[in-house]
């Protein structure tokens, strides 16, 4: 095929593959529950070669899927069954283009592992404050693609919020550079802000200026046992009352989900003598004083909000804690691909939520596993449900919990984005007005949908 000739061309050796076994990897979403086909995978070396690939396919009216670490939850990086459309992987876009500490800001290339971003950063003493379980393959054009959250939200705020600057390329091959590390600026409109959580519907991140914040100094690190997650967003305020917005990371897991990490990964246990029925894992940075969280937890338990807290005594002891946190994904994947729920609600109405959504399940399909857990200080949730081998009800399920979610004013995709999966809860979920304008961008930025197509919108 002439095509997949000239993008052999363009990218020379080194930047595809045809290798079935190599491409396998590229094709099946990282729970293996979507599995495509693709005839090419092209790795770009440069924002040129992508511009001259991007053109070559808009011209052949062939759709491009653009792929970071395929580490995402719906999908998106994923091409159909058609076997017709190229995937287009990032990860040859991997240089830290450099870090102006004085500036706290750093350009680096869209294929840029997240871990290696947070290290540069910090090799200078500053801070990049996007953080998840996937942080050592996700890449950094996937995290603005999709918008990603993770732990340290609560402070910081979504991807979104980490981007002074960015370069994308469009669909017709168009390089559109707007890689400016200015904090204020309001020349026209944001452009960036098309690309980012748009899952690579509306262009390819090529390149990104990120914010960096001061390092934080001493993080304290607890984990502390609850009665109900009613408490835990009682806690959350307590505590915000206490130590202002020195919270960095504030996590809600139930016991049930901690047993099956440990089931999962024997080496690991949750330090208290018996079980409580939920936790709250949470970072503060303490500045000088490691007692703070110390005096404003005890002033938590006065006030009945605690049942018990150990604080890691040391940096082995806190990443041993994280452990138990990040392991929960891969933890679930082990025990059977559960129903997926990755709601967010306004924090006040989550403990509503959570009391409906178990008389909600307790009727759908009474032998269900609740796997509840997230990001609470975001009002963030994963809502995963494993039903019993064989159960045909997940679209039940899964659309009772949506319309419950929207109900208290929540959404039914809080970090994860939409991409394939939840592609049929956008319409339902979001209003014309707004379907209406997500499709006239679509149109206007792809009027050949050569985009990602059949993703999101
Ligand atoms: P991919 O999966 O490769 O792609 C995701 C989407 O972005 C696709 O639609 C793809 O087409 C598009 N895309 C990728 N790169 C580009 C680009 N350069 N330009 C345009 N489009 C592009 N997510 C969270 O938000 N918070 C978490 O706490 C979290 N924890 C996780 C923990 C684990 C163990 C795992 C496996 C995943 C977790 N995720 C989490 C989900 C996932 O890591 C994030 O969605 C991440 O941002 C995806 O990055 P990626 O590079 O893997 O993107
Ligand atoms: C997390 O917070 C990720 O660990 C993954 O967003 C959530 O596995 C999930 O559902
Ligand atoms: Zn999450």
């Amino acid at each position: 095929m002439l095509l997949l000739e000239q993008i052999k061309n363009i990218v020379g050796p080194k930047g595809w593959t045809a290798d079935p076994a190599e491409l396998e990897a590229h094709v099946t979403e990282w729970r293996g529950v979507v599995h495509g086909s693709t005839p090419l995978l092209v790795s770009p070396g440069s924002t040129r070669e992508i511009s001259l690939v991007v053109r070559a396919c808009a011209d052949a009216g062939v759709a491009i899927v653009p792929q970071g670490g395929n580490t995402g939850m719906c999908a998106g990086a994923v091409p159909d069954e058609s076997g017709t459309q190229i995937v287009l992987s990032l990860a040859r876009m991997n240089k830290i283009r450099n870090v102006d500490a004085a500036n706290f800001s750093m350009e680096v290339e869209a294929g840029c592992i997240l871990q290696n971003v947070q290290n540069a950063a910090a090799e200078v003493n500053r801070y990049f404050a996007l953080s998840l379980g996937a942080e050592g393959s996700c890449q950094i054009g996937g995290n603005l693609s999709t918008n990603a959250g993770g732990i340290n939200v609560v402070r910081y705020g979504t991807a979104r919020a980490q981007v002074l600057g960015l370069e994308a390329v469009l669909a017709d091959g168009t390089v559109v550079s707007s890689l400016r590390s200015l904090r204020k600026d309001t020349a026209g409109y944001d452009l960036k802000q098309l690309f980012i959580g748009s899952e690579g519907t509306l262009g390819i991140i090529t390149a990104a200026v990120l914010k960096l914040y001061p390092a934080p100094g001493t993080i304290s690190t607890a984990l502390v046992a609850i009665e109900t997650s009613g408490h835990a967003v009682r806690l959350l305020a307590h505590l915000r009352g206490e130590l202002a917005d020195a919270i960095e990371a504030f996590e809600l897991v139930s016991d049930f989900v901690f047993g099956m990490v440990t089931g999962h990964i024997p080496e690991l246990s949750v330090p208290f003598e018996h079980p409580y029925p939920w936790y709250v894992l949470l970072d503060v940075a303490v500045g000088g004083s490691s007692d703070r969280l110390d005096i404003a937890l005890s002033k938590a338990a006065d006030a009945g909000l605690v049942l018990d807290a150990v604080i890691a005594k040391n940096s082995a002891e806190a990443a041993r804690l994280w452990r138990m946190r990040h392991s929960i994904a891969e933890a679930e994947r082990s025990v059977g691909n559960a129903l997926k729920h990755d709601v967010s609600l306004p924090i006040s109405r989550l403990e509503e939520f959570l009391v409906r959504g178990d008389i909600l399940l307790g009727e759908l399909s009474p032998e269900a596993k609740l796997i509840a857990f997230g990001h609470v200080g975001d009002g963030n949730l994963h809502y995963n449900v494993a039903l019993p081998d064989g159960s045909k009800n997940g679209e039940a399920v899964s659309s009772a919990i949506y319309d419950l979610v929207d109900e208290l004013g929540g959404s039914f995709s809080a970090e994860h984005g939409v991409g394939r999966t939840k592609r049929h809860y956008l319409s339902k979920y979001r209003g014309d007005g707004e379907i209406e304008l997500m499709r006239i961008l679509k149109k206007a930025l792809d009027p050949n949908n050569i985009l990602n197509p059949g993703k999101v919108i």
